[in-house]
């Protein structure tokens, strides 16, 4: 009998712009009737040679994630899909999907997941369709996609029944072959060919403490499977890892603020000897070590300055990329080493390129996210196995490590200060009002600084010379301290402003200071020039990293 397919009618939604990684709306959006059903229609009219081919499917397990598969496999296969491979129980991780993609020559893939954000009923939902080199897909894919949203006027599904994810092997819908696959496996053997994991088990089976928190998301089974089965940790090594649909009520949100739990245990007296915790989509990563705290920026510099212990590392790296508000630390490496180092905008996508074309071994952000060539997502164990393979080698504590790394290269200063959730039209007026100063602010004294430079991040990709514009306001001084501000590209409700704040130490004896107040000069400066206590009524940052 051939596939029985139903084409429904229905009529453009004006907010299907994919923002900093993928569609982001709360979980009420998604379930509006057609809008799920729009954006994947969209996606495929986009897309032309995938009749026939390999798609990979999964998410990180949210609320709506398998009701949104089931509809998504009845999609892909009214539209000519070939094959499906979906994540056993819906469940896929941002960097395992992208390592799916690679390895069985995928032409792309859906991640359903709204990464750090909440979830639950009342939570957010995301679809973000990554390319065939594993990557989010670049700009000229995302605006394609938004502008077949805007005239879409019919999507194409199957009249199939919905396919029991939880068992594992191969399976049909209407005339597409789909095949449940084992979540962790590819990507665990992945993992094994990068890193020395006999060095790893014989630190993680020596006294050496370890906990790693999986903030009831996606990485608990790769976690378990990883570090409590093959690398012999302690069973509880691995915490609250149960992937939950509204993650236990939490924020899946690596950092100082959401990750309290892991917080608490590792300061306070006799905490364990390192940390971890990864997010939503399990592409974020927070490094802790016994009472200390690594800032992502540092975490990615001492990546790069590290590598060559790490077996699928040892080589060197071609280069480093990082994106713009990142701290400077990883040029410093970059420039020590005699490699490039890319500025690139906020997001992964911006990275692709420059994989592909071996511009760049490893590449990060300081939002918690730090990646290499092996995939081309961020990759959240890859950096907890990174570092454990970093210490297994070292047999120094956390601390040490990063505070030599500071006394070698000098230390960056580093904070980002995030007011969320706040109105829209202030955080527009307040972005406004930073660009009406950028031709005056050059040159001018501001506090005890001098303006340098004052612009608008534009960045042009160096392989394909696509440009992007508008990717965040930057203001530095001949110091080489600089802010930047941005608004966020991820956010559902209202607006959420970043500002980033970086400062220089090259002086040893000042390095234990607290960032808060080594970068309080630039704190105070940065409300003066864009008002932001009087343009957003309040008084102090949401979350400070
Ligand atoms: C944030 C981060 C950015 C990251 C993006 C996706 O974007 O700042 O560095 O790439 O989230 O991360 P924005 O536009 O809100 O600043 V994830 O873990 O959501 O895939
Ligand atoms: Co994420």
């Amino acid at each position: 009998m051939p596939m029985a397919i139903k084409t429904v009618s229905t009529t453009p939604f004006d907010d299907q712009k994919p923002g900093t990684s993928g569609l982001r709306k709360q979980v009420p959006t998604f379930q509006t009737p057609h809008y799920l059903e729009n954006f994947i229609q969209s996606t495929f009219n986009s897309l032309d040679d995938y009749q026939g081919k390999t798609l990979v499917l999964g998410g990180d397990g949210r609320y709506y994630n398998r009701k949104a598969i089931q509809i998504i496999l009845k999609m892909a296969a009214a539209n000519g899909v070939g094959k499906t491979l979906v994540g056993q129980g819906g469940i896929l991780s941002t960097p395992a999907a992208s390592c799916l993609i690679r390895q069985y020559h995928a032409f792309g893939g859906i991640i359903l997941s709204a990464s750090h954000n909440p979830g639950g009923p009342e939570g957010d939902f995301g679809v973000k369709y990554n390319v065939a080199n594993g990557g989010p897909a670049p700009e000229k894919v995302t605006s394609a996609i938004f502008e077949q949203t805007k005239s879409i006027s019919e999507y194409k599904i199957a009249e199939a029944a919905d396919i029991d994810l939880d068992s594992l092997g191969p399976t049909q819908v209407g005339d597409m072959a789909v095949e449940v696959i084992d979540a962790v496996a590819d990507y665990a053997k992945l993992m094994e060919k990068l890193f020395d994991f006999d060095k790893i088990r014989q630190l993680l089976e020596s006294d050496f403490t370890m906990c790693m928190d999986s903030l009831h998301a996606v990485t608990g089974p790769y976690a378990k499977a990883i570090f409590e089965q093959t690398l012999g940790a302690k069973a509880g090594t691995v915490t609250n890892g149960e992937p939950l649909e509204d993650f236990g009520g939490g924020h899946p949100d690596p950092n100082l603020v959401y990750a309290h739990e892991l917080v608490e245990t590792m300061f306070c007296e006799n905490a364990p000897d390192f940390g971890a915790a990864s997010d939503g989509d399990g592409d974020r990563n927070m490094i802790l070590g016994n009472n200390f705290f690594v800032n992502p920026s540092d975490s990615l510099a001492l990546i790069a300055a590290n590598a060559t212990l790490v077996p699928g590392y040892q080589d060197g790296l071609s280069g480093i990329a990082r994106s713009m508000p990142t701290s400077q630390a990883a040029d410093r490496v970059a420039e020590k080493l005699g490699i490039d180092c890319y500025e690139t905008p906020t997001g992964w996508k911006f990275f692709g390129n420059l994989l592909d074309a071996n511009k760049i071994t490893i590449c990060g952000e300081e939002s918690f996210g730090t990646g290499s060539n092996h995939v081309r997502e961020k990759d959240g164990l890859w950096a907890v196995l990174f570092w454990l393979n970093i210490l297994a080698e070292r047999q120094q504590s956390v601390e040490d490590i990063v505070v030599a790394h500071w006394q070698t290269y000098g230390r960056n200063f580093y904070s980002r200060h995030d007011y969320e959730g706040i109105d829209s039209a202030q955080a527009n007026q307040l972005m406004a009002g930073l660009r009406s100063q950028l031709q005056t602010l050059p040159g001018q004294p501001l506090g005890d600084y001098t303006v340098a430079y004052a612009d608008d991040f534009s960045y042009t990709d160096p392989i394909d010379s696509s440009i992007s514009q508008n990717q965040g306001i930057r203001i530095g001084f001949t110091d080489g301290s600089r802010m930047v501000f941005r608004l966020s590209g991820t956010g559902t409700q209202g607006a959420t402003l970043r500002l980033y704040l970086e400062s220089y130490e090259p002086d040893e004896s000042k390095h234990q200071l607290d960032p808060q107040v080594a970068l309080k000069p630039l704190i105070v400066l940065a409300d003066q020039v864009a008002q932001i206590k009087t343009l957003t009524g309040r008084d102090q940052p949401t979350v400070i990293t």
